[in-house]
């Protein structure tokens, strides 16, 4: 495989509903979409999961564009790689970082050479499903009442996990009302987003009494040792998200038990190589995974879904249909999800299985750049 031409495009994509999380709110995604062009003529498309800010990653929208323009382009157009495999390894060479600028490159030529192969994005990465079961990520809420409705309509329409967003000060009372209207078999976790630190476990011990499936990354970013401290105190199992950015990362949570599952987005540890490594490496250990959601558009969300199709990810991912964030989404047709809260992998079409819709890209279209080999 030889990528000739790299397009980057920004898209603005407004959320139906504003999103918060402990760190910040976004109303609109600042997307990046990469297509690839091999020398062969076949295209690739990949998204950038960094958000406009550098709050969740020390990616952001416009730091990732530099990156792929400035560091991983360069690496990879007009080089002969045997396989998509080879493109990781590559950027790792004296690059620090920019994770999700690589991966955005990353997942396109692992899209390309599906493609090309004719073969689905989700037999490519070695996925044995063709359908898996998601859950929904919920705001945080202006009240309880509120959260109590939310997740009481997501039940409703099949999601099959409810994640609801907490912080200090929206925490216990919020999500006690939750099990107190949904009852005790609601397949309900919390996300703190590092909002927490040990000094402050009264609200985490209290959270450990409501019967949750686990409580996603509730102390720092790049902080194994004291999630590990905090898995000792608690019944319900540690899930980390910020803090695994590769594989070693993933086998130093298990080493020191620093938590029990593991939220993987292929964009947060650089793309899909990685993600496979951690979850054959979580598989071999007993440990299960889950597919973690950026706000992803239409695109980023085929690469969850056929990623999702692999055999360790046995819990509900955050990889919700269209219709949960977007008007409309950039491709066709969008991603539905059935009253049981299944979503269909395309196994059975070339690459992602959904077409970019090209004038609806090209109208929230707000910067374009193309990279050719030289
Ligand atoms: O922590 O999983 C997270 C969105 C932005 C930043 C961080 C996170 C999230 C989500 C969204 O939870 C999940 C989705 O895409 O539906
Ligand atoms: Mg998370």
């Amino acid at each position: 495989m030889r990528i000739e031409s790299i397009t980057l495009r920004e898209i603005a994509l407004a959320l139906k509903e504003p999103f918060q999380i402990s760190s910040g709110t976004q109303a609109r995604r600042r997307i990046v979409l990469v297509e690839l062009r091999s020398a062969d003529g076949v295209e690739g498309w990949g998204e950038c999961t960094a958000g406009e800010f550098p709050n969740y990653s020390p990616d952001a929208t416009d730091t990732a564009w530099h990156a792929i323009r400035e560091w991983v382009a360069p690496r990879v157009l007009g080089r002969e790689f045997a396989g998509p495999e080879e493109i990781h390894p590559v950027l790792e060479v004296n690059f620090r970082g920019h994770n999700m600028a690589k991966g955005a490159i990353e997942m396109a030529a692992w899209e390309l050479t599906a493609r090309a192969e004719g073969v689905s994005l989700a037999k490519k990465l070695g996925g044995t499903r063709d359908r898996i079961r998601v859950g929904i990520s919920l705001g945080i809420q202006p009240s309880p009442e509120a959260l109590v409705e939310k997740a009481r309509t997501s039940l409703e329409r099949g999601y099959r996990k409810v994640k609801i967003k907490i912080k200090p000060g929206a925490d216990v009372e919020y999500v006690r009302a939750v099990r107190e209207a949904l009852g005790p078999d609601a397949p309900l976790m919390v996300d703190a987003n590092n909002a927490y630190s040990l000094d402050d476990t009264s609200s985490l011990e209290a959270l450990d009494g409501l019967g949750l499936m686990m409580m996603e990354q509730p102390l720092a970013w790049d902080d194994l040792l004291r999630h590990a401290e905090l898995q000792k105190r608690l019944k319900t199992s540690v899930c980390l998200d910020e803090s695994i950015t590769s594989v070693d990362r993933a086998a130093d949570m298990i080493a020191l038990k620093a938590g029990r599952i593991v939220n993987i987005k292929a964009g947060r540890v650089g793309g899909f190589v990685q993600s496979k490594a951690i979850h054959d490496l979580c598989e071999n250990h007993g440990i299960p995974v889950w597919c973690g959601g950026m706000l992803e558009s239409g695109v980023g969300r085929a690469h969850n879904v056929a990623l999702s199709s692999l055999s360790n990810f046995t819990l509900p991912g955050d990889v919700s249909p269209s219709e949960r964030y977007w008007e409309r989404d950039i491709v066709t047709p969008e991603w539905t999800m059935d009253r049981e809260g299944w979503v269909n992998v395309p196994v059975d079409q070339p690459g992602m299985g959904v077409k970019v819709d090209r004038d609806r890209v090209e109208d929230l279209t707000v910067r374009r750049e193309e990279l050719r080999a030289r």
